[in-house]
């Protein structure tokens, strides 16, 4: 399943499928504060990456939900990986919503950084995390929107990869409510 939308030269892609095998500059990863692995897509994307990402990750050691650091790749065909942590899902009562925004905008914050011009995200904190599928939807399209606005010929494309029918779905109708 797949879904575009253009924002001035940036073209914003929704697709299906599984995020280690994308074609992009950079990869953004879904992890924990602690930046050891995990499960998910954090699992997926270091077992695909090789120890090397681990490696990287345990010198830097840390970082903040909504802050976001960035690593190589590894065996990955990607240039780098962008680490972030997104929320956990507390009710909706301890500023997750400005954290999972803070997630997607400083994740695009650090691949400005480092000169990719692709990127592709995981639904963050819709996992293990357990953020309502909807509200991320929205608020994640919307904080790509933002920046996408506010930083024009950054990128060429940035791409949603999500795990399944629902969340694609999910996605899928927040860019129609919110593009
Ligand atoms: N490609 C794309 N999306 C995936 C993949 C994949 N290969 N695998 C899973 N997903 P989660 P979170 C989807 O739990 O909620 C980890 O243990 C998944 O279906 O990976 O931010 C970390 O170490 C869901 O839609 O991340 C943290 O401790 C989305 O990715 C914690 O989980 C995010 O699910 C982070 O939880």
């Amino acid at each position: 399943m797949q879904a575009c939308h253009k924002i001035g030269n940036t073209l914003i892609v929704l697709k299906t499928g599984d995020i280690t095998k994308e074609k992009v500059d950079a990869i953004v990863n879904a992890a924990n504060s602690r930046l050891l692995g995990g499960g998910g897509v954090d699992g997926a994307i270091h077992r695909a990456a090789g120890p090397s990402l681990l490696e990287e990750c345990r010198k830097i050691g840390w970082c903040e939900p909504g802050d976001a650091v960035v690593t190589g790749a590894g065996r990955l065909s990607a240039k780098h990986v962008i680490h972030t942590v997104g929320p956990i899902w507390r009710g909706g009562t301890r500023n997750e919503e400005k954290i999972l925004a803070s997630a997607y905008t400083n994740s695009l914050k650090r691949a400005m950084e480092v000169g990719a011009r692709t990127v592709a995200f995981p639904a963050i904190s819709t996992g293990a995390y357990g953020y309502p599928l909807n509200q991320a939807a929205k608020v994640s399209l919307c904080a790509i929107k933002k920046f996408v606005e506010e930083h024009p010929d950054t990128f060429d494309e940035i791409r949603l990869v999500l795990f399944g029918d629902n969340t694609f779905k999910a996605f899928e109708s927040a860019m129609k409510r919110c593009f």
